[in-house]
Formats: C-alpha cells, sequence, structure tokens
C-alpha cells in the first residue's frame, strides 16, 4: 500500500518541524564518499564512524529491515540573544549555539517524531512499526536529507536550506511502506563564495578527491567535544575561547545572515558563555544535565577549559 506524501509532511510540520521532506530507504551514492573520508583517517578518533557501523552506513535497511522511506526532518535552533563567540566576555569562554539551551536535542526532535508516527498511526489506522533517529543511528543524516530536499552541502559539510540557513537539527523516521512522491535536492548554492573556508581557524576545510571536506584532526568541534585526549599544542592557540563545539565556519555563511530564529523553550540560552573554571564530575552533571554538553564529560570540559584559559592570557 502506497501512502500519500501530504499527509506525512503534515504531520511532521504539526509537530513543529520547520523542515521535511521524504526519500527512499535505499542506499546512498554518497556512501563512497564516507569509506574514502574513513579510509584517508579524517574520521580522527571517532570510532563509530570508522568500525562495523561505516558498512552500516551502506543501507538504512540495515538498521529497519522494514524501511521503505525515510522521513528527514530539521528543527530550527538559532535563538535571538549573543552573536557568536566574538562576544566572548573576558574570564568566560564559548559554547557552541547548538547547546546553548536546557534541552537535549536528541530527546526533543525525538520525542517529535514519535508523535509524527502516533499521527500517522491513527490516520491511517495501522501499528505500523517504524524507528526514530536524531543523531543516533548510522546513517548518512546529511545526505538523506539532501535527497529528500531539506538543502545543500555546503563547502563547511553544513546541510543549508534557503531561505533558512543551516542553525537545524536533522532526525528521520523509518517508515514501511512508499508514499506517493519524492523529494528532489536543492541545487547547490554556495557558488564561487569561500568565506568557511577562509574564517576557519585551523584550516579544517580541505580540498579532497571528490570536493570539500572536514578533516576532523583539526576541527574545534572535534576537539572540544568528541576527543578524549588533548590536541596538539599549536592547534590548542587556535582555540581561543571555544569551551565546547564551534560555529565560526556557520557564523560566517551568508546563508544564515537571515536565519530564523527559534521560540522552542528549551534552546532558549541559558549558558553561552560559562566561566572559565574546572567543574568536579558532580558539579559537572549538575549544571549541564540532560544537555549535549555531557558528551564532553567533566575531564573533557577542565581540558578545555584549561586551553581556553591558556589561550586567554597570551
Ligand atoms: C561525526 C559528526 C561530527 C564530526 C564530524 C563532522 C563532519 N563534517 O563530518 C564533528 C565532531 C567534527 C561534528 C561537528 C559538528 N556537527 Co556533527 N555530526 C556528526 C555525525 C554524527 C556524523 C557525520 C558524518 O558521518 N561525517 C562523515 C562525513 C563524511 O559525512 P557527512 O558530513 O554526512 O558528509 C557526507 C555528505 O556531506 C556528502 N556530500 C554529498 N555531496 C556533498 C557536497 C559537498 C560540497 C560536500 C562538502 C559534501 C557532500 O558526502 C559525505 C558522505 O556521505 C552527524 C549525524 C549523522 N549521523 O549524520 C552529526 C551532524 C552532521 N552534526 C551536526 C552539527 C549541528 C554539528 C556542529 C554544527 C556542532 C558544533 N557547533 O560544533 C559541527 C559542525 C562542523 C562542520 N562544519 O561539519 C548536525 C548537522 C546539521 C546540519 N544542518 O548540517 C548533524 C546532522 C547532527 C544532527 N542530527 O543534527 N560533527
Ligand atoms: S567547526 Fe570550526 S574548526 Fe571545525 S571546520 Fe568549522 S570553523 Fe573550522
Ligand atoms: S560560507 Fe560560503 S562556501 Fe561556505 S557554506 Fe556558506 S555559502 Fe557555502
Amino acid at each position: 500500500m502506497t501512502f500519500a506524501a501530504h499527509s506525512v509532511l503534515t504531520a511532521a510540520f504539526a509537530e513543529g518541524f520547520e523542515l521535511a521532506g521524504l526519500t527512499p530507504a535505499r542506499p546512498h551514492p554518497d556512501h563512497t564518499r564516507h569509506l574514502s573520508w574513513v579510509s584517508r583517517g579524517l574520521a580522527a578518533g571517532m570510532f563509530y564512524l570508522t568500525d562495523y557501523r561505516a558498512t552500516l552506513r551502506s543501507d538504512p535497511r540495515l538498521i529497519f529491515p522494514e524501511a521503505e522511506t525515510l522521513l528527514c526532518v530539521g528543527k530550527l535552533y538559532k535563538t535571538p540573544g549573543p552573536a557568536g563567540y566574538t562576544e566572548t566576555p573576558p574570564g568566560h569562554g564559548y559554547v557552541s549555539r547548538y547547546a546553548w539551551g536546557e534541552a537535549d536535542y536528541h530527546d526533543l526532535l525525538g520525542s517529535a517524531l514519535h508523535r509524527v508516527a502516533a499521527r500517522l498511526r491513527a490516520e491511517f489506522r495501522s501499528e505500523f512499526p517504524y524507528r526514530v533517529a536524531v543523531d543516533t543511528a548510522p546513517l548518512l543524516e546529511r545526505s538523506y536529507a539532501r535527497s529528500a530536499g531539506l538543502g545543500w552541502i555546503g563547502k563547511n559539510t553544513c546541510l543549508i536550506n534557503e531561505p533558512r540557513g543551516s542553525w537545524f537539527f536533522l532526525g528521520e523516521l523509518f517508515l514501511p511502506f512508499p508514499v506517493s512522491d519524492y523529494g528532489t535536492p536543492p541545487p547547490d548554492r554556495c557558488g564561487s563564495c569561500t568565506r568557511c573556508i577562509d574564517a576557519c581557524p585551523t584550516a579544517a576545510i580541505v580540498e579532497g578527491p571528490e570536493g570539500w571536506e572536514l578533516e576532523s584532526n583539526r576541527c574545534i568541534s572535534y576537539w572540544t567535544i568528541e576527543a578524549r585526549q588533548q590536541a596538539p599544542p599549536d592547534l590548542q592557540r587556535a582555540f581561543g575561547p571555544h569551551l565546547f563545539g564551534c560555529d565560526i565556519c556557520q557564523d560566517v555563511c551568508p546563508w544564515n545572515s537571515k536565519a530564523p530564529t527559534t521560540s522552542e523553550k528549551g534552546f532558549q540560552p541559558r549558558h553561552p558563555f560559562p566561566p572559565l573554571e574546572p567543574l568536579s564530575p558532580s558539579e559537572f552533571r549538575d549544571r549541564f544535565r540532560h544537555t549535549p554538553i555531557t558528551r564532553a564529560k567533566a575531564e573533557g570540559w577542565n581540558r578545555n577549559v584549561q586551553t581556553a584559559l591558556k589561550n586567554q592570557a597570551e
């Protein structure tokens, strides 16, 4: 049985997603790019990208065998508030925009996707099986979202939407039925612009065999969120006040100059500029419970605080 694409998209918009599109749950041609990127060591220490899960990324049905369709959604997270890391006050560090709020986007988008599924089950009168993913499954999220029509992949490797920019999270609902229409990828609108490449303080956006790509070993976001060890000293100096993640290659993107903001309560800024002070494991837990920052763990957070303090003293 084939279901109306319109009904699925309407359910997604009704649950607060600003972007939604549909694409077949089939192997994606970008998978060869992923394998090539991994094989050239650009994933740094992120073993979840390089182990058996690199192969799982070849086909969504390896994660959810009944999958026929992927509903790809985007949820805006830009809030009115500080302009970015350039405003960091002395004695404080910078947390990237996506982690400013008190909600963890995995939970927020995940619950909304379950509600989309509940709406569809009621509308189609079927208890069909489904699966939800928000950065939680070995899936090429940007590639499928591009195919579903949500945006193009910029030179900074982010998915960018015209006119909304790139300050949005991605999530997916794996559905066990085909739909009447699927999305098509929009054109690449980067043109001759190179602002993100020029602005990256660590030269982490590099030219690869198939175009621009991210060298995680040089990316501030990698070092301040994912890495479990200290970055090389010459690189650390380029981190400036960054404590968790990095927004520079999106802050400078012209497509973000008029990006809309969200009124989502859980994303409103609570800690964009935390004080540069080390925290005990329990202080860290209490301060950042349920936020994406917990990923760095207290040890990583304190390492980042030391780096930012050193950079501020220089
Ligand atoms: C690992 C990871 C990281 C790593 C590596 C990032 C990277 N660029 O690969 C690190 C820790 C550095 C990172 C940083 C960030 N991340 Co991250 N990350 C992921 C994760 C878990 C996997 C990405 C991955 O597979 N990378 C490997 C590369 C090879 O794959 P890819 O980036 O998807 O690239 C594919 C396409 O770009 C494609 N391609 C096709 N056509 C074209 C054309 C061009 C021009 C290019 C460049 C590529 C391209 O080829 C690739 C192979 O499929 C995804 C969630 C997911 N499951 O996808 C989130 C995700 C990509 N991250 C996200 C976010 C928000 C961020 C940060 C903004 C957080 C921050 N503020 O610090 C930064 C952005 C840094 C940047 N410039 O990318 C969002 C991105 C949303 C968006 N609008 O694009 C995602 C989708 C999570 C989510 N569910 O919302 N991240
Ligand atoms: S997130 Fe920061 S360090 Fe990483 S590529 Fe973008 S500007 Fe460079
Ligand atoms: S800054 Fe320019 S080149 Fe980089 S992603 Fe944005 S439009 Fe593309």
